[in-house]
């Protein structure tokens, strides 16, 4: 009895990252969304982790004080996979990104993670090789990652064929059209669709019985009445691309930029779409827990 109660408390539990609020977000809606994240989750009955490091320890369900400091440092260090074991040996605090987050909500036993857009094949990469390592992570941790598909600022076509050489299920909530992140449809099309969480979680216990040890990929798409219209925003990255070959941005510093661009040059509206799909994002995956607690 006791058993099943901490197994299902266990998981009934959602994770989220960092770098959403250390590096995507500008304050001061950065913390507020964190918060609103957790406190959503938390009315529904599920347990919120928010994921992070802090005085360098990786802690899996940051307090509101500590998710208070982190969003509020200046050049914190992004942190993924690769960056844990020096952060954690400076002592500093950083914010993780998906490939992070994941790998630490796992070995807590977290299932579930929500975030806004997934790392991927950035635009050139057959050059620059600059690839997210959320994508080599995701194949080698067995959790579930709600997202509302790559960010728009990547190379989604070369992203869907990585995922595929990677093992990596994609699977469309209610639609096998890839949703775009600021767009309801990429233009991509993923093989499956669940209609519910029920089905969803159906998946990801047939994953385990396998013993398959890749992540599921759920991708949810921003409401078509909330996106951003589609004609300006291959407008607006167009640009977004140039100038960020004008000024040689690079490396872990893209994603950041681009996201930047793209908030000034919609004068904010593009971060009230990235907040929507948070929200539309978080919600979903509390409903995931609860399915695969049943
Ligand atoms: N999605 C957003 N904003 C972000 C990110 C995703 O809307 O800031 C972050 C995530 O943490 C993701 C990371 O893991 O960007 C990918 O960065 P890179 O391409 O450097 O791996
Ligand atoms: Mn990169």
């Amino acid at each position: 009895m006791t058993h099943t109660l901490s197994h299902s408390l266990l998981l009934c539990k959602l994770s989220f990252e960092s770098t959403i609020f250390t590096h995507g977000l500008p304050r001061p809606r950065n913390l507020e969304v964190a918060l609103e994240a957790e406190a959503s989750l938390r009315a529904a009955g599920v347990t919120p982790a928010t994921i992070g490091v802090y005085n360098g320890v990786p802690t899996v369900g940051l307090t509101t004080e500590q998710i208070t400091e982190l969003s509020q440092v200046d050049n914190m260090d992004k942190v993924s996979l690769r960056d844990l074991p020096v952060v954690a040996a400076l002592g500093v605090h950083g914010g993780t990104t998906v490939a992070a987050t994941a790998f630490l909500a796992h070995h807590a036993g977290v299932k579930v993670f929500s975030t806004g857009g997934l790392g991927g094949v950035h635009h050139g990469a057959s050059e620059t090789f600059d690839e997210s390592a959320d994508m080599t992570t995701l194949a080698q941790v067995p959790i579930v990652v709600i997202s509302a598909g790559v960010k728009s600022i990547l190379d989604v076509a070369a992203t869907l064929e990585r995922f595929e050489t990677l093992n990596i299920p994609v699977i469309g909530y209610g639609t096998t059209k890839y949703p775009g992140f600021y767009v309801s449809d990429s233009g991509f099309k993923v093989n499956y669709a669940v209609k519910n969480t029920d089905e969803a979680a159906k998946v990801i216990n047939a994953r385990d019985d396998l013993g398959l040890p890749q992540s599921v990929l759920l991708a949810n798409p921003v409401a078509e009445d909330k996106q951003l219209p589609p004609e300006e925003l291959e407008d607006i990255l167009a640009r977004a691309w140039g100038e960020a070959e004008a000024q040689g941005i690079s490396g872990n510093a893209s994603t950041p930029f681009l996201l930047d661009f793209i908030q000034r040059d919609t004068k904010g509206r593009s971060l009230k779409v990235n907040i929507d799909v948070y929200r539309s994002n978080v919600a979903l995956g509390g409903q995931l827990a609860t399915s695969l607690t049943k």
